[in-house]
């Protein structure tokens, strides 16, 4: 069996645990194709925010409080940053978490795409599935404000850290992603997959951004796997993060059924053959797509893997 998850950092890693696990017991074999949206270039190095969190999570190296970066984390590195009056000030790079950029800030001018930079990193943190970039191209999501400053787009880790979605914002761009192409293997995996997973991630800063790369949405949407979302707010709310406040921008409810009206059913021109609930969202009607509630909290491996379970059996 091949499963193929569409993913953005911390939830997804959550349930790409999940997904590990249940592949392992069945046998399966896993790509997760992972949101490069939030990339940014500081001080001269490439962060990657999203496929940082992958990797260390399945690796193992990741802070299980804070979600991102490593565990065990010092910030001398930053504190000297500070001392200098670098900007910006508002992002922080830890010391163990600077190496991973250094080398692949190093590889990638070196000329190695970012999908094969993301392998030689799984090399050591071995994550137990395929990780590919949604692209290999330049693509950053913006967020256009209105502030004192007038209307201007600003960068999503701005917007996210830095002003902690509080700004008025009109919209979300994904510069670079009109002429941006799947990264290699992306659009074979999704081809040769038996189920395509929608990570409980979030929809609006995660997943749009892979789906904008041209050719990924029409191989999801009209390739032979079905396809499974599995909901990241339960009870109205986003478990953890500022889901609610993106989904605001675009005028979406923030609900089961508003997240998964926003993928849509693919018998509609959506994505969706299946979208899974938490039980605290029984009931919820999306049209033309199969829903069914599951406890959704992934608070450990055996729930993770029950909830995989659940999103395989709906279709
Ligand atoms: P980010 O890129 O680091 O922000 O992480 P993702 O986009 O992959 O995931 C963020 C989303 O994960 C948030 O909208 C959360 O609501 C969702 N999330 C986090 N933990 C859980 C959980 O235990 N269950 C569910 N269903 N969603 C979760
Ligand atoms: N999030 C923060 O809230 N503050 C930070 O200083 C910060 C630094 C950081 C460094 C590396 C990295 O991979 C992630 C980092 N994050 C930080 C998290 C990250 O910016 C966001 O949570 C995600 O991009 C949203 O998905
Ligand atoms: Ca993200």
């Amino acid at each position: 069996m091949r499963i193929v998850v569409l993913t953005g950092g911390i939830g997804g890693a959550r349930f790409l645990l999940g997904v590990r696990a249940y592949a392992r017991q069945v046998g399966a074999d896993v790509t997760a194709v992972v949101n490069v949206g939030d990339d940014l270039l500081l001080h001269g190095l490439k962060v990657c925010p999203d496929l940082d969190s992958v990797l260390y999570t399945l690796g193992g190296g990741a802070d299980p409080e804070r979600g991102w970066g490593r565990a065990g984390e010092t910030w001398t590195v930053k504190d000297e940053l500070a001392a200098y009056g670098a900007e910006p000030s508002w992002f922080g790079l830890g010391d163990k978490d600077v190496a991973t950029h250094l080398v692949r800030t190093q590889m990638l001018n070196a000329g190695y795409p970012l999908s094969q930079v993301t392998e030689a990193l799984a090399a050591r943190w071995q994550p137990g599935v395929r990780l590919l970039p949604a692209t290999d191209d330049r693509l950053e999501t913006h967020a256009v404000v209105i502030d004192e400053q007038g209307r201007r787009a600003i960068h999503f880790q701005e917007w996210w850290v830095r002003y902690r979605a509080g700004v008025p914002t009109d919209r979300f761009v994904f510069v670079g992603a009109d002429t941006a192409k799947p990264a290699p293997g992306v659009v074979e995996a999704v081809a040769a997959a038996d189920v395509v997973l929608i990570a409980p991630s979030n929809p609006v800063v995660s997943i749009a951004p892979v789906l904008a790369v041209p050719g990924l949405r029409e191989a999801v949407a009209g390739g032979p796997a079905p396809v499974v979302g599995v909901s990241p707010i339960i009870g109205g709310a986003p478990v953890r993060g500022m889901a609610d406040r993106c989904l605001a921008v675009l005028g979406v409810e923030c609900s089961a059924a508003g997240v998964g009206g926003l993928y849509g059913a693919r018998s509609a021109g959506g994505l969706l053959d299946g979208w899974l609930v938490a039980p605290e969202d029984e009931g919820t009607v999306v049209p033309d797509v199969t829903v069914r509630a599951a406890p959704l909290r992934m608070t450990d491996e055996a729930t993770t893997v029950a909830m995989v379970r659940a999103a395989l059996e709906l279709v």
